[in-house]
């Protein structure tokens, strides 16, 4: 929220005190927030944890269990810990659905820290033995692996610093690897790793660069970690816009309290979890999630069938103009565009599901992605298209290419997220790529500017995102070229025609 100024103290602020007199409409906390301990650090505190961690979590707590409390830390931004610190944790989810608007206070999270500030505080709190789970939710740019290999990246500045002062550590693996390094010294046993993002295997990623951190420390605590962490994988789910002004207005209004950050969601939730927890975990399962043995077919369904489905929307709208999800399926093109998305290039490459059938899921997505109470901002899902195009879709596009079909959306999509790092339009609209990758990539669009040729093959060669089976592979590369060329000349519409007439 960009603001999250101090409220003036005439103000009256979402807080323990006030829990009890919030008008009856508003669901609050159905337990004792004093009785609750915490049993999860969770890091990453932005509106999507909060609105489905914290929701699952605030029902098991309702449930009786009363020591899964969550301590939030959040890396960088302080604006999330001075919005909720003077709430006492507490905030408002908003869930929205064709005009019906459902209020609830979420008291699952007891604390909030910022590890930019509050580090020794922090680390504390994780080397706990109460603290058995580590949730993350930091996005995909957040595990400094390199989205082609899956691996480490040694050479992200963040990583490399970590490695020299690794008891200060600014990174995700840096700190989970201290704060194991501080238990194992303690004598406390390890905590699990759960990550909750959108990252195919996230468990197995996880494992992968806090492992590899730990090992180019010290040898010793690479194995022990390696050997003694559990690092379930999960899939998570439910759409989580960016609060806006208007949103926190409507939570002011129903609360009839100040809010200074509360997250909007649709109805629709789900988390599959990989059932790993050697210390225990909280009866998620008891609340609506799935455990599972296996969450590789949900994650595969959920990652291309909605994600790249939403990436795919998102660099299309921007071109167009076009700003939200529901108004791109309100475009006469664009859902049947991501239609063949489906059908062509995405189902055929999701394993079976149990208890899911595929293709009713995408009707159902379509449905979600047309939810007029979601205000999802295209230009939101644009960013970390480095991160994102990989997992997606190009895992997909490979697997069709390598049983002999070529893929018939992807190379629109890649042409679309080329077209969009120029950050213009032909009608002198301008945007701005946000990606960790952004200086290097817009600089490849700056130099290449009108020449769709120079500028996909300019692409193609960064390797960090492409892995050799697309940029080596010639059908794909002049598809996406002839699909780039038509971006830039004719723009959004007529290319679709086109596509969907071919
Ligand atoms: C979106 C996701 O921003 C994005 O990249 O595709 O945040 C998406 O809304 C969630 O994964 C839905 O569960």
């Amino acid at each position: 929220m960009p603001d999250t100024k101090p409220t003036s103290a005439a103000e009256k602020r979402l807080g323990n005190a006030r829990l009890a007199k919030l008008p009856a409409s508003v669901g609050r906390p159905a337990y004792d927030r004093t009785k609750v301990t915490p049993g999860i650090v969770h890091l990453g505190l932005g509106a999507f944890a909060r609105a489905h961690l914290g929701v699952y979590t605030d029902d098991v707590l309702a449930a009786g269990a009363s020591d899964w409390g969550i301590v939030g830390v959040n890396f960088r931004s302080p604006d999330v810990i001075d919005a909720l610190k003077p709430q006492d944790g507490l905030y408002t989810l908003l869930c929205r659905e064709n005009g019906d608007d459902r209020l609830r206070v979420i008291g699952a999270f007891l604390d909030v820290l910022n590890a930019g500030t509050e580090l020794a505080a922090v680390l504390k709190v994780m080397t706990k033995p109460e603290i058995r789970i580590v949730t993350i939710t930091v996005t995909e740019k957040g595990y400094c692996h390199d989205p082609a290999t899956g691996r480490l990246n040694e050479a992200h500045p963040m990583v490399t610093a970590d490695l020299v002062d690794p008891m200060h550590p600014r990174s995700l693996p840096g700190l989970i690897v201290e704060a194991l390094r501080l238990r194992r010294a303690a004598g406390v046993p390890p905590f699990t790793v759960l990550s909750c993002d959108n990252l195919p295997q996230n468990g197995r990623i996880t494992k992968a660069v806090v492992t590899r951190f730990a090992a180019l420390r010290d040898a010793d605590l690479g194995h022990y970690i390696a050997d003694s962490v559990a690092f379930p994988s999960s899939m998570v789910d439910r759409i989580t816009p960016a609060t806006k002004e208007p949103d926190r207005a409507t939570v002011i209004a129903g609360l009839r309290l100040t809010d200074a950050w509360p997250v909007v969601a649709e109805p629709f939730h789900q988390w599959v979890i990989e059932d790993r927890f050697p210390s225990g975990r909280p009866a998620w399962d008891k609340v609506g999630a799935i455990l599972t043995n296996d969450v590789h077919p949900f994650e595969t369904m959920k990652l291309r069938c909605l994600n790249g489905a939403h990436s795919t929307l998102a660099y299309l709208s921007v071109l167009a103009g076009i700003e939200t999800v529901a108004d791109a399926m309100a475009d006469p093109q664009l859902p049947k565009i991501i239609r063949h998305l489906w059908d062509d290039d995405l189902i055929p490459t999701v394993p079976p599901v149990p208890g899911t059938d595929v293709a009713a899921y995408t009707h159902d997505l379509a449905a979600r992605f047309r939810n007029p109470g979601i205000r999802h901002l295209t230009l939101q899902i644009s960013s970390d298209g480095s991160q994102k195009l990989g997992p997606r879709l190009l895992a997909p596009a490979i697997e069709r290419i390598a049983i002999g079909r070529a893929p018939r959306v992807v190379p629109l999509t890649v042409a679309a997220w080329m077209a969009f790092l120029r950050q213009r339009d032909g009608s002198g609209r301008t945007w701005t790529v946000a990606d960790p990758m952004a200086a290097r990539l817009t600089a490849i669009a700056a130099e290449h500017g009108d020449d769709p040729v120079a500028l996909a093959d300019a692409l193609f060669a960064v390797s960090e995102i492409f892995p050799a089976a697309i940029s080596g592979n010639a059908p794909f590369r002049k598809v996406t070229t002839q699909h780039l060329r038509s971006l830039l000349v004719r723009g959004v519409p007529a290319t679709l025609t086109a596509f969907l007439f071919h």
